[in-house]
């Protein structure tokens, strides 16, 4: 009597993960599902109690050197997590032990993340580096003297405190637009293309330019890091989520020594195989993205009716991209050429930085006008430098080769024309 129970048991489970088509590989199998998935958000979008919220664990978990502690282990494992294929899953997993952490202070706390795309043109005038958040660039001696990081120090490093150190009149350079992170997405085939055009690229200049402690091994002491790596996670993620069955757990590609990555292999210094942390929702990885809900319909009970109203619809910038010519698309937008596409691989959305989300917004969304002025001028990107290159144990034809895909696609943007919606008249 026993025996058909305990397969009719096994027929079930089996049939479940048919339904979502994905086959986990040996080992995955045993994760199960998560009974609670939080949903991180867009940290422009969280409710001023959310945002409390947050800073206060972030303060607590500060005052207790947890953020020192996640920026010595980090310079520990550096030079084995750049540059190759663990970047994406290494950092995943680092962002959720960190968000762990700050548990132990707000259990109900959920770390957002910052897509800073939309603040490209000029990062340093994003709400996210001014008083309101992280606070702006360094002052006296580079020290941040603003926003939640104000006068932060840290012992590990000397009795050091928290800098920043942008460009030129505290500006920053250029970083990825939209328009580019929708071509990396909908173009990468394979896990390591994705690693590659988005490590090189995006999460690069951000380290880089932002300056000061971000431009170190020991990056995560400023508590930006954190919100900018949640962004380089979602874009892993919802790449993952536009072909579940065969991305979920495709993993291929170098390791820091040169060898084939395998899903067994197990993550630096920890015990943890790269299977356990790829399939969000399952075993520890009890997170999705707002972007990913919305995408595949599961938009839930967290919005009420009334937020639903500011959620952007399909943007203005997809509908200009798609009418371009074929030559573009076929180059840059795989997807949007053969017209069959996903919202998980269009970063195109009509939020900018002059209309950026909001929770409790009143009005309903309308996105900026953009600048005539600013028709086929789409700037270039800053570029990594040979000494961050050589920090980060990047390999530097690929870099160079990520950047000048970069600036193949501006050129061709701006020969068709093309008016960006997030780029403004900044005189
Ligand atoms: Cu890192």
């Amino acid at each position: 009597m026993r025996l058909p129970l305990i397969s009719a048991f096994g027929l079930a489970l089996f049939s479940l993960q048919q339904v979502a088509g994905i086959t986990p590989p040996p080992g995955a199998e045993s994760l199960t599902a998560c009974s609670d998935v939080s949903v991180r958000k867009e940290i422009r979008s969280l409710s001023s109690d959310e945002w409390n919220t947050y800073k206060s664990a972030v303060e607590g978990a500060k005052g207790d050197r947890w953020i020192d502690w996640f920026g010595y282990l980090h310079e520990r494992v550096s030079t084995k997590i750049h540059g190759n294929s663990e970047f994406f899953l290494y950092h995943r997993k680092f962002i959720s032990d960190y968000e762990k952490i700050l548990r132990g202070y707000e259990p109900n706390v959920v770390l957002p993340y910052w897509n800073n795309m939309i603040d490209y043109q000029n990062p340093a005038g994003s709400p996210i580096l001014g008083e309101k958040y992280f606070g702006g660039n360094g002052v006296t001696d580079k020290c941040v003297s603003s926003g939640i990081a104000n006068s932060w120090n840290f012992t590990y490093l000397g009795n050091e405190c928290l800098q920043r150190n942008f460009g030129e009149a505290d500006t920053i350079v250029t970083w990825y637009s939209p328009e580019f992170i929708t071509s990396i997405l909908q173009s990468s085939t394979t896990y390591a293309d994705l690693r590659a055009g988005i490590e090189n690229s995006l999460h690069g200049i951000v380290h880089l330019s932002i300056g000061g402690d971000m431009n170190t091994m020991h990056s995560p002491a400023d508590p930006i890091f954190w919100l900018h790596h949640s962004n380089i996670d979602r874009l892993y993620a919802q790449w993952q989520a536009v072909e579940p069955d065969t991305r979920t757990y495709m993993y291929d590609g170098k390791d820091y020594a040169g060898n084939d990555v395998t899903l067994d292999d197990k993550l630096t210094y920890t015990s943890t195989p790269a299977y356990e942390v790829m399939r969000l929702g399952y075993g520890n990885m009890c997170y999705t993205y707002d972007t990913i809900q919305t995408a595949n319909g599961d938009e839930n009970a967290l919005l009420s009716k009334r937020q639903r109203k500011c959620k952007p619809r399909p943007s203005k910038a997809t509908q200009t991209i798609q009418k371009l010519p074929a030559k573009v698309l076929a180059d840059f937008y795989p997807s949007f050429n053969k017209k069959k596409f996903s919202a998980l691989e269009n970063e195109m959305s009509d939020i900018t930085p002059k209309q950026p989300m909001a929770a409790d917004c009143s009005k309903p969304f309308t996105p900026p006008k953009p600048s005539e002025k600013m028709r086929g001028k789409m700037p270039y990107p800053g570029t990594l430098s040979k000494e961050y290159i050589k920090m980060m144990n990047l390999n530097s034809e690929e870099v160079r080769s990520a950047e000048k895909r970069a600036f193949a696609m501006i050129d061709e943007l701006n020969a068709a024309n093309y008016l960006s919606p997030y780029l403004f008249d900044l005189e």
